[in-house]
């Protein structure tokens, strides 16, 4: 494994990635390839609605009151119980003919030893088609987040689905403060919590902080990585705060702040990856990406 700079994490959670990473190819592909057929479509229908007229993306919907510390006047809204999905960007795909900056690169990014483009990792193959044996159909499934899209692409998929990313205040409302009136214990109404799961990180889709099922469920088709296990299939990890799944940690997640903004002006990210540990999960954890960048651990979940 290189040894990669710049990386955030505590240097005993790289060492063991390493060393987790080093069996993950492995120990991966036989833990996908042997879940049960029927078990696959139970989980698959769990992170979408029917798509209607008024739905056309098939979002399953959330209300939040829209409490929580510093938005006391944050009026109601709704927001995804998901990241969006491959199944659901590739409906507005369909809808409007949308092809995507990655695509027209020939790949999204990753960072390796710095930014890395990668031919074939695209929103339907978001692990490229390399690690998939010759003659095999892209094993994409549609209930894995969305990712490779720029903010405005992701933007642009909100407004067609009948919304808008969030807003700061919104996402922070929505992953850290429960407002549901009877939540499941331990869960608490009122209460902010640490993370997006709660009080700890069990249960969430990141390296090292997570617990052993963020490997054993990691999706990546094949692909060597360096760094990370992959993402999992959304609404697959245990429902945290508000009953949203991954607002913590597996996809990186673009919101609207600075609101507005145009040009190369930096938009941030919320609530971590699968590409790092807890520490990016935190509300007080603050990182913003040029808006045209399109990579692997990047995704998002709209509002309305
Ligand atoms: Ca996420």
């Amino acid at each position: 494994m290189k040894t990669l700079i710049n990386l955030p994490l505590h240097p005993q959670r790289n060492r063991l990635g390493a060393v987790a990473s080093q069996a993950a190819a492995l120990c991966v592909a036989a833990l996908v390839s042997h879940v049960p057929g029927h078990a696959l479509a139970q989980s698959a229908g769990s992170a979408s609605a029917a798509p209607s007229p008024a739905n056309p993306g098939g979002i399953d919907w959330v209300r939040i009151a829209g409490g929580g510390t510093n938005a006391g006047s944050l009026p109601p809204f709704e927001i995804a119980r998901t990241e969006t999905t491959v199944g659901q960007f590739r409906r507005f795909v369909q809808a409007t003919g949308t092809v995507t900056r990655a695509e027209r690169a020939g790949g999204g990014e990753v960072y390796e030893a710095g930014w890395t483009r990668k031919p074939g990792w695209v929103w339907s193959a978001p692990f490229g088609v390399s690690g998939v044996p010759a003659g095999q159909r892209n094993p994409t499934h549609d209930d894995e987040p969305a990712v490779h899209i720029t903010f405005d692409e992701a933007q642009a998929f909100c407004r067609w689905a009948g919304g808008r990313l969030p807003s700061d205040a919104q996402w922070v409302s929505a992953a850290y403060t429960e407002q549901r009136e009877n939540p499941p214990a331990p869960l608490q109404r009122g209460k902010t919590y640490p993370f997006p799961t709660g009080d700890s990180t069990a249960g969430a889709q990141c390296i090292g902080d997570c617990g052993p099922q963020a490997e054993q469920r990691a999706i990546r088709h094949g692909a060597n990585l360096l760094r990370g296990f992959g993402h999992a299939r959304a609404g697959t990890t245990p429902a945290g705060v508000n009953g949203l799944h991954d607002m913590g940690a597996n996809a990186w997640e673009w919101v609207d702040e600075p609101p507005g903004a145009r040009g190369n002006e930096e938009r941030r990210t919320r609530g971590g990856s699968w590409w790092y540990g807890a520490a990016q999960m935190r509300a007080d954890h603050l990182q913003g990406k040029p808006p045209q960048t399109a990579v692997v651990y990047i995704g998002f979940r709209c509002v309305r």
